[in-house]
C-alpha cells in the first residue's frame, strides 16, 4: 500500500482498554518528580489502577528531565509512558508516544500548529508514536490558559466546546482533551462534558481540578472516557483521594 496512516500500538492499546469503559491516567511532572521518584510514583499509580502515565508540566521542562523520567518509568511499569508536551523542547525518544496536540483555542498560532511544524520531523526521527489530539482549555484555565494565550471556553458554553471538539474530530484528531487547568478549583462542568461527548465519536479526555471521588463521578456519568489527574498525586502521593478517583473509574467500567 502506498499510503499508510495506521494507528500505533499505544493508541491501539488505549482504544482496547476503552472498549471496557473509562480509564484513569496519572500525570507526572518530571520537574517536581524527576527520575526514580517519577518511577516510584508511576509504579504506585499503576498498582492502584492507572492505565497509562503522562509526562509533562506547563513550564520549560528539558529533554533531559523528560528522557530520564521516561526511561525510569518504562523500566518500572508495563503501561504506556506518553509525553504531554508543553513545547518542542520536551520531546524525548525514551517515551512510548506523544500526545501530538493542537491547543485549539489559543490566540497564538505557534501553539495551534506552527510549533508542530518544527516538532513533527523530530517526533518522526525519534520514532515516537504521535497521537493526534485536540486540546481545549475551559475556564478558569489556570496557568496553561495564561501561557497558552487561550480564549478560554466559558463554563456555560457547552455548544462552543462541542463545536471545537467536533471540528477537531473532523480535522482527523483522534482524541479530544477538555482541560480546566492544573489545580483548577473545580473540574470542567459535567454539562459541558456531556455536550462534547454527545457531539463526537472519538475518546474524550477530561482533566484539571479532579481531587476526589466526588469530583470524578459526575464527569464519568457525563461520559468522560479518560480522567487525568496530576496535582492530587504530587500533593498527597497515592493516597485516599487518588484511590477514590480510581475506584469511581473502575465502577464506570462495571456499569
Ligand atoms: C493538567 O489536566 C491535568 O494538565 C491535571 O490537572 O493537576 O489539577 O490534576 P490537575
Amino acid at each position: 500500500m502506498r499510503f499508510t496512516t495506521t494507528i500505533g500500538p499505544v493508541e491501539r492499546r488505549l482504544r482496547d482498554e476503552l472498549e471496557g469503559g473509562p480509564i484513569h491516567v496519572t500525570l507526572i511532572d518530571p520537574e517536581k518528580s524527576p527520575g526514580d521518584r517519577a518511577a516510584s510514583l508511576a509504579r504506585a499509580a499503576v498498582r492502584a489502577g492507572s492505565a497509562a502515565i503522562l509526562l509533562g508540566g506547563s513550564t520549560g521542562i528539558s529533554r533531559e528531565l523528560v528522557g530520564e523520567a521516561a526511561a525510569a518509568i518504562r523500566r518500572s511499569v508495563q503501561v504506556p509512558t506518553i509525553i504531554f508536551p508543553e513545547g518542542p523542547g520536551s520531546l524525548a525518544p525514551e517515551a512510548d508516544a506523544i500526545l501530538f496536540m493542537s491547543l485549539l483555542n489559543s490566540r497564538n498560532l505557534d501553539l495551534v500548529v506552527r510549533a508542530h511544524a518544527r516538532a513533527a520531523p523530530v517526533v518522526r526521527a525519534m520514532g515516537l508514536e504521535a497521537i493526534p489530539m485536540g486540546y481545549l482549555v475551559v475556564a478558569p484555565g489556570m496557568r496553561v490558559g495564561e501561557v497558552g494565550q487561550v480564549d478560554v471556553v466559558p463554563r456555560d458554553a457547552p455548544e462552543l466546546a462541542a463545536g471545537y471538539a467536533l471540528a477537531a474530530e473532523m480535522l482527523g484528531m483522534r482524541l479530544v482533551y477538555l482541560e480546566a487547568g492544573s489545580g483548577a478549583p473545580s473540574p470542567v462542568p459535567p454539562g459541558l462534558v456531556r455536550a462534547v461527548r454527545g457531539a463526537i465519536r472519538v475518546p474524550l479526555v477530561v482533566g484539571g481540578g479532579i481531587r476526589s471521588g466526588a469530583d470524578a463521578r459526575p464527569l464519568l456519568e457525563a461520559g468522560a472516557d479518560v480522567l487525568v489527574t496530576g496535582s492530587v498525586t504530587e500533593e498527597a502521593g497515592i493516597g485516599e483521594a487518588f484511590r477514590a478517583i480510581v475506584a469511581e473509574v473502575q465502577r464506570g467500567r462495571r456499569r
